[in-house]
């Protein structure tokens, strides 16, 4: 070190004392190394502390690399060949979203962000990234995808025609080739693509649940992820998003060394800079290093090591201090002649050392993230970092390589063109084998298999375990119990007081106790496990901590103990929706990531699922999830006091937007109990792609039995709950008296019922149905309706229509949420039959049961007054 590098700042009253200062430190180092100059400043810490004097350090470091020149090993691989495999991913990436947009104007994609990105891919395709089963878990920047997919076209698992249907998805088929998807999805590339990352923050918060719920397999020894890792790169503007800050702690307070992100810092976002005025580097190091992450700053190229070493003066470090971000993005946009001129030109000492540089060498000086050397340095010291999860801050250059029709510019986000002259400036650049023509003309280009890049690139995969990304899907069968086994007390209740969500944790407690099953499940709550009455799990089964539990509960010796144990079970994620529903599908997704299938029941208040984490659950429907969404505390009037912001009378609605996603609002235990078994069936057994969302109420009442053979049609949707009638001998005529049908789900079903009762006593006959699922009954009808316009002659009568058939009068539906949940299966109803919805639009309220069922219109005297106004 060289303490002339830290010359006094403007102000310094003494200035001799502070150059002694500086001047011991740098003999410090220089004589006894680094380890004792980091001892030495512990304790100058500790003295500063012990005195009070008010000082922190700084988290941010000068604007250069984190690993010096040597400490960074030498490059194991063949760099020639390197650049130039990354060179032609460029170019066929490139030339993929051109194409495509050539074709078709409107299909988008982008090439900018994969330009800043490639060297970052390569180096972990060539070095890193793990494959196979057991191998790394691996997060693309969504708008790399081009990129990703140029890889599996040199390894041979895409083709030209599959390249040349990028975002043609429909059309791909026909023409034989594969559609590739605009972004990383696994529901629509199931063999390909593993974790949805398209909607920003999504990626990072669902990387540090994987990577944690790596080590809960590995501590409740369900399988050994021991050297796995978790790798994910990310944007830096995408760094602004909650989500993927939120749980940055939770990586540090678990020691997630088996997590590595690469933020690629390319100092652009969409419109703009990320930081025009400050220096993203800089705020995410601090973010980091606040955060308990071990941070790694990979700034500048190899080509930059001369330079910062014939630097006496530190006016590099000094000017790249004054330079922000918008600046730099300025620097990237222009030519070496620019950037002599008002970088370099800056000062003499700048000057100087940009003397004996051409505007060609200082137009090609390189950004750490585009430096495969210094890439693989900071990758290695961020794999073998332990203790802590690492982050590399990677500097790179938006749009690198396009130059004037994209580097650096603020539009190059969205470029999907370059004109000819463009292309051949590309081809030169990269020096691409490729004709003028060709390059015109947007060819890919594959290298013969023998030559050395194709033999070096299947060398190198085969070396690190195979090709990804790739999703698997095989997992061995778990078996699940008989239904009466652990169910009983809720088909067969016998009138018994309980509400629905006393009945779930009722019989998770006997599933938890089956000797296959039981060790699957993965309770998950975020901070509510008390308000379900499910603190009696605490001590069954265990609260998960990474380091078992390090104080004597104040609760110790009571039944229901806060347990935490390294083998615990529960996943209690604090105060996070987001994070619980990352953990939620992580262990959802289990099955394909670990080939072994895990059951996860992630339990919480309704209102806070899909409404507030309502894209997370849609990325973890793309992931294909198998698992459990327990909306309790549900219905906008059996939530009684909590008004307006925790009285959910919508989630259903969202809920039926979600392909894969089966949504029941069970009125009874009963019911309950058989769509959960029915769900765990599907999803363990016959290993459908599916997951379930189930309303819970907190509302005690009469449990009745779930009628004989019922099963079938609570799954289906939706089964004939009771007839009331006048008998004949209390002397009414059948024939004359006036009929209606009732349909009720949820907590509001007790309403219909009581609705029934009070009808019957005014002579009207009605038929209820209990609905378990308005969504399941929409899409029967749907599909349904799609067969008969298609002229199946054989498409059945939506089963709601059959179900109806044995009913007469109007039909009058209640539920507890929006009327637009009832509403969707009108079409589907018997033919000739009025409906009418009787819902809880609105806002939310506090007030007791009855007075917000009357207020809403969903109690039982409002579904009286209905029918009859129905009738008359
Ligand atoms: C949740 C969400 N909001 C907005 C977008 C639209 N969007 C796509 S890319 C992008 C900018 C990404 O910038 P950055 O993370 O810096 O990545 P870069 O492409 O610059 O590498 C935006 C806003 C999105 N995909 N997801």
């Amino acid at each position: 070190m060289n303490s002339t590098h830290l010359s006094t700042p403007a102000g310094d009253p003494d200035p001799t004392e502070t150059t002694e200062w500086t001047e011991a430190f740098a003999a410090l180092v220089a004589a006894q190394g680094p380890e004792r100059a980091r001892f030495v400043l512990d304790q100058l810490v500790r003295a500063a502390n012990t005195a009070h004097i008010g000082w922190s350090p700084e988290l941010a470091t000068p604007y250069v690399n984190s690993i010096a020149v040597d400490q960074q090993g030498s490059f194991p691989g063949d760099l020639a060949i390197e650049e130039k495999l990354a060179s032609l991913m460029r170019w066929n990436a490139l030339a993929m979203v051109a194409r495509a947009n050539s074709a078709y104007g409107e299909l988008g994609g982008h090439i900018a962000s994969y330009a800043s990105a490639a060297d970052l891919f390569e180096v972990g395709f060539n070095h890193f990234f793990k494959g196979s089963r057991g191998g790394d878990l691996v997060f693309f920047q969504p708008h790399s995808a081009p990129g990703v997919y140029a890889r599996a076209f040199l390894e041979g698992r895409l083709n030209e025609a599959d390249l040349a249907h990028y975002r043609q998805e429909i059309t791909a088929p026909a023409q034989g080739a594969r559609g590739l998807s605009s972004y990383p999805h696994p529901w629509l590339m199931p063999d390909f693509w593993q974790f949805p990352t398209g909607s920003m923050g999504i990626g990072p918060i669902s990387s540090i649940y994987h990577a944690r719920f790596m080590r809960y397999l590995s501590h409740r020894q369900l399988q050994d992820c021991a050297g796995r890792k978790v790798w994910g790169v990310f944007g830096d503007g995408e760094m602004d998003e909650p989500e993927s800050m939120s749980a940055l702690t939770l990586a540090s307070r678990e020691k997630l060394d088996n997590l590595v992100w690469v933020v690629n810092c390319n100092l652009q976002r969409l419109d703009g800079p990320v930081r025009g005025n400050g220096r993203i580097i800089d705020e995410l190091e601090k973010l980091f290093r606040g955060a308990g992450w071990n941070v790694i700053k990979l700034v500048w190229g190899s080509d930059w090591d001369g330079l910062f070493a014939r630097d006496t003066t530190g006016a590099l470090v000094k000017a790249f201090a004054n330079t922000v971000d918008g600046q730099m993005q300025t620097f990237a946009a222009k030519d070496g002649r620019f950037n002599r001129d008002s970088f370099f030109g800056q000062n003499e000492e700048l000057k100087k050392l940009a003397q004996g540089m051409t505007d060609e060498q200082i137009d090609r000086l390189k950004r750490g993230g585009h430096d495969i050397v210094k890439i693989h340095a900071a990758y290695a010291a961020a794999a073998k970092h332990q203790g802590q999860p690492t982050v590399i801050l990677a500097h790179t250059k938006k749009g690198y390589g396009m130059g004037q029709a994209g580097q650096g510019k603020m539009t190059t986000h969205s470029q999907k063109k370059l004109d000819e002259t463009a292309l051949i400036e590309f081809r030169n650049r990269f020096n691409l084998p490729l004709t003028d023509a060709q390059a015109a003309n947007l060819e890919f280009f594959k290298p013969a298999q023998d030559s050395a890049e194709m033999r070096y690139l299947i060398e190198r995969r085969t070396q690190l375990g195979g090709y990804l990304p790739r999703r698997e899907t095989a997992a061995d069968v778990v078996p699940v119990p008989d239904l009466a086994s652990y169910a009983a007390f809720a088909t067969a209740a016998a009138g018994k007081e309980m509400s629905t969500t006393m009945a779930f944790v009722r019989m998770l407690g006997n599933l938890l106790k089956d000797k296959e099953l039981g060790p699957r499940i993965v309770p998950i709550v975020a901070d509510e496990a008390r308000t379900f009455g499910m603190a009696n799990l605490f001590k069954q089964v265990g609260i998960y901590s990474s380091v078992g539990q390090r104080y004597e509960p104040e609760d110790i010796g009571s039944v229901l103990s806060y347990r935490e144990a390294m083998d615990g079970q529960i996943l209690e994620e604090g105060i996070s929706e987001a994070g619980a529903i990352a953990s939620w599908t992580a262990a959802a997704t289990s099955y394909s990531v670990h080939g072994l299938a895990m059951l996860p029941f992630y339990i919480y208040y309704s209102m806070f699922g899909f409404q507030r984490v309502g894209d997370a659950i849609w990325a973890a429907a793309d992931q294909r999830s198998r698992g459990f969404l327990l909306g309790a505390t549900s219905g906008r009037t059996t939530l009684g006091g909590e008004g307006l912001q925790h009285q959910d009378g919508t989630s259903h609605l969202v809920a039926s937007t979600i392909p894969n996603c089966k949504a029941y609002d069970p009125a009874f235990a009963g019911e309950m109990a058989v769509i959960v078994d029915h769900g765990m069936r599907e999803m363990l057994v016959e290993q459908k792609d599916i997951f379930y969302y189930v309303t819970l109420m907190n509302e005690n009442y009469a449990q009745p039995d779930l009628p004989a053979g019922a099963e079938g049609d609570v799954i289906r949707g939706c089964y004939k709950f009771a007839s009331y009638s006048r008998s004949s001998d209390e002397g009414y005529s059948l024939k004359s008296l006036k009929e209606i049908t009732l349909l009720g789900s949820g907590a509001i079903l007790t309403e219909v019922v009581k609705a029934a009762q009070l009808l019957v006593a005014q002579g009207v006959n009605v038929t209820v149905y209990s609905v378990t699922s308005w969504s399941e009954l929409a899409r029967d009808g749907r599909a349904c309706q799609h067969r008969q316009m298609a002229g199946d002659a054989s498409a059945p009568m939506p089963f709601i229509a059959q179900q109806l058939q044995g009913s007469a009068g109007p039909i009058i539906a209640a539920t507890d949420y929006v009327c637009a949940v009832p509403e969707s299966v009108r079409a589907f109803l018997p033919v000739g039959r009025s409906y009418l919805t009787l819902g809880t639009d609105g806002f939310g309220r506090s007030d007791t049961r009855a007075a917000l069922r009357g207020y809403f219109g969903v109690d039982a005297a409002s579904i009286v007054r209905a029918a009859l106004e129905q009738l008359a």
